[in-house]
Order: structure tokens, then sequence, then C-alpha cells
């Protein structure tokens, strides 16, 4: 009995492989600028996703972004994707790849939640909030 109890929860385990959000957090900003959104994206699947667009109802527009730097000097354009390999974690962090909110309609205040939907080709659409912060 014990051994079959075991089996099973070494079963619903393995069930739970799969892809989710950490660390989520967002830049405080006023109505009318920019922000950008931060979090790792944690793939346990055994299978490579990749992140191909992102909505948010607080920004005209929103994109995936990478950042760069250029004889000393720092920008950021605009990528198609991010594929992220199976088993790996990506992050997305400030003067990395983030995502970016273009002209907000709202302020975003310290400790406000903002959402962001996520779409993915594995996992599909990931609903997330995170928490708006200066740093
Ligand atoms: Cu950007």
């Amino acid at each position: 009995m014990k051994t079959i109890l075991t089996l099973l929860v070494i079963f619903f385990l393995q069930g739970e492989s799969k892809l989710t959000i950490e660390k989520q957090w967002v830049r405080v900003s006023a109505e009318g600028t920019n922000t950008a959104f931060f979090f790792d994206i944690v793939n346990q699947t055994n299978k490579a996703d990749t992140l191909y667009d992102v909505k948010s109802e607080v920004a005209e527009i929103t994109e995936i972004h990478e950042s760069y730097k250029i004889d000393g000097k720092m920008g950021m354009r605009k990528i198609q994707n991010i594929v992220i390999p199976a088993n790996s974690t990506f992050n997305l962090k400030p003067r990395s790849y983030h995502i970016m909110l273009i002209g907000l309609n709202k302020d975003i205040n310290a400790n406000e939640e903002v959402e962001l939907t996520l779409f993915f080709k594995q996992a599909g659409e990931v609903k997330i909030k995170g928490f708006a912060r200066t740093m």
C-alpha cells in the first residue's frame, strides 16, 4: 500500500512539470509614459517553449524587447520572440530582456498590481500579475 502511494505521489509530481512564471514585477511609471515588466520564465518541461506575444490592458502597445550596447550606449529594440530551452530558466531583467509597456493609459503606482498576458507556443495563454516597484 505504501509503495502504491509513493508511486502515485511520484506520478503526480512528474505530472506537475510545467512552465511557470516567477519573481514578476513592473516598474512604477506615470500615465502617458512607458515602463517595463520583468520576470523569470521557468520551463520545467522536456520541451523548448517560445514566448511569441504579450498583451496588457494598461498600455497602448505591449512588446517583447531586448537591450543592447553599442559604443558604450545602451539601446533597446523589439524582438519577435523568446525561446526558453527545455529544463531551463530565462530571466527578464533591467538592462536585458523585458516586456515593454508603451503609452500607459494610467499611472502605475508602487505596490499596485498589474496584469500581463503571455502567449507561449506550448504552454498557451498565461496570465500573470506583478506588483509595481521602483527598482
Ligand atoms: Cu524596451
